[in-house]
């Protein structure tokens, strides 16, 4: 079916790297197709990129446009429910994201991944162990390559992450495997409910062949599914769980023992979760991970999550940038070896999420609470330690000199970075170079 074959104009609402490769993407495959942008942020960023024959509107809406489009591709970072958005769609205006543009073009299998955490390292994992397996493999999505920048006729594979901004606006992805890893409280700044949120992730199971969901936590499961369905347990037996042959624990596939845990090295429990994931989603893709379970060994994980960036004098300065919600920095602080005391950074963009979880873990620890950013001051009633910050830099500064070998100091803010950085990244790295300034 040709989607494409009453589409002259298309608006496409928000740049960045999304709306950069929409309009990339739409000029290669598409050119008799005309492309306007707008994006309500003064100075969009990838605007330098954009090609010039592509007319711009920046620093709010263009109604007029939204209203004259046969298809509006939006920005993952807006939201449907934007008054400009809704009143365009109660004119009958049609309005995708890019990953429904992707799911209109390609025909390869895709395996796709959701859940609040743990997308981007079951995702790249995913990837890496195709591609040991011989696959030529596209791993994209919120991971940060758009998927549109995949696209390619000799690819034998796509694994996407996606996040549930995208799959609200996706109805047609067709895939051979999808799995919804957990659920946990998070952009709570963008849904009204944990209720909406989850059903935006549930549309990831829409169209696809073979799923797995989370046996320990049924949020993940789906009302209605007809296909094959997999779980995955680190608790109870399950379809992929952890099991001991002669005292030792083994990661297991439908009762078999595939690969000893404790040869892993990744770190935390939560990673054996992760993993347990990738092995079931290559089966269920029909991917021969078997012979090729030393990707898997000697997979190390992504920059950004509990990475060692310095180690000086006995203090280990650990990078955790990618921890956004409450449920990341448990996770974080669930793994940790301490011998000393922990200083943990916390703050930045809240998304109106709820600290409290965190108070019992926080009290059990040898801990000084340093807050810092937009909604630091959020933390302070948490442990009887914190203190309150500006910046990171500022936190840094004053705790330096009181740090003792066997100490860590652990960025895992709970917290979007927006408020000070461009993204996690940037806010880890400026994490990373303070550690060597200050170790
Ligand atoms: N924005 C405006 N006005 C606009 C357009 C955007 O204010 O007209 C704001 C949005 O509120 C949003 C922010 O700008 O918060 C981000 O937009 P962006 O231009 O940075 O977006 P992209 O560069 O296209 O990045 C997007 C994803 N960003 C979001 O969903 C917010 C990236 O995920 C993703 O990697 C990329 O597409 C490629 O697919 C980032 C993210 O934070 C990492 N995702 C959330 C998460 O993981 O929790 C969902
Ligand atoms: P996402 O892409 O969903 O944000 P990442 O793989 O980038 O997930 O990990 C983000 C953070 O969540 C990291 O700080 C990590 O410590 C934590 N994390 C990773 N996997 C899990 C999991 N399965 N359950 C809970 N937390 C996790």
């Amino acid at each position: 079916m040709n989607r494409w074959q009453d589409i002259r104009q298309v608006v496409v609402v928000g740049l960045g790297v999304t709306g950069l490769s929409v309009v990339k993407y739409i000029q290669k495959y598409h050119p008799e197709v005309a492309v306007q942008v707008m994006d309500t942020r003064e100075a969009p960023p990838g605007i330098e990129q954009l090609p010039g024959d592509v007319e711009m509107y920046q620093g709010g809406w263009r109604t007029e446009w939204l209203n004259k489009a046969d298809l509006v591709v939006v920005n993952p970072g807006i939201s449907l429910a934007t008054p400009e958005l809704q009143s365009a769609r109660s004119r009958g205006v049609a309005i995708v994201g890019d990953i429904e543009l992707f799911a209109w073009h390609v025909h390869q299998p895709v395996i796709a991944i959701t859940g609040s955490n743990g997308k981007s390292t079951v995702t790249d994992l995913t990837g890496k162990m195709a591609e040991a397996a011989g696959l030529k493999v596209g791993v994209g999505g919120n991971i940060g390559v758009p998927a549109l920048d995949l696209i390619d006729g000799a690819m034998d594979l796509y694994v996407l992450e996606l996040s549930s901004f995208q799959l609200e606006t996706t109805s047609h992805l067709r895939v051979k495997a999808a799995a919804f890893l957990n659920l946990s409280e998070d952009h709570m700044d963008r849904y009204d409910s944990m209720a909406a949120y989850r059903q935006a992730k549930l549309r990831i199971f829409s169209h696809a062949e073979s799923i797995v969901v989370n046996q320990d936590d049924p949020a993940t499961y789906p009302e209605n599914f007809s296909g094959n369905q997999v779980r995955f347990s680190l608790n109870q037996p399950a379809d992929f769980s952890v099991e001991m042959v002669d005292g030792t624990e083994y990661l297991s596939a439908k009762g078999q023992p595939v690969i000893e845990t404790g040869t892993l090295r990744l770190v935390g429990r939560h990673n054996v979760a992760n993993a347990l994931t990738v092995i079931a989603l290559l089966h269920l893709a029909d991917i021969d991970y078997l012979s090729h379970l030393d990707a898997l060994k000697n997979y190390m994980g992504l920059t950004h999550r509990c990475q060692l960036v310095e180690e000086r004098h006995g203090i280990k300065w650990v990078n955790d940038s990618k921890a956004t919600n409450v449920a990341s920095t448990l996770a974080a602080l669930s793994g940790l070896q301490l011998n000393g005391r922990l200083y943990l950074l916390v703050g930045g963009v809240g998304k109106g999420a709820d600290f409290s979880p965190l108070k019992p873990v926080l009290s059990s620890l040898n801990l000084e609470l340093c807050c810092f950013g937009r909604d630091g001051k959020q933390f302070m009633a948490l442990h009887s330690s914190a203190r309150l910050y500006g910046t990171m830099e500022d936190a840094l500064q004053e705790i330096t000199p009181e740090l003792k070998s066997g100490d860590i100091v652990m960025l895992s803010p709970a917290c979007a970075s927006f408020d000070q950085y461009k993204n996690f990244m940037a806010r880890g790295d400026a994490f990373a170079r303070l550690a060597h300034r200050f170790a």
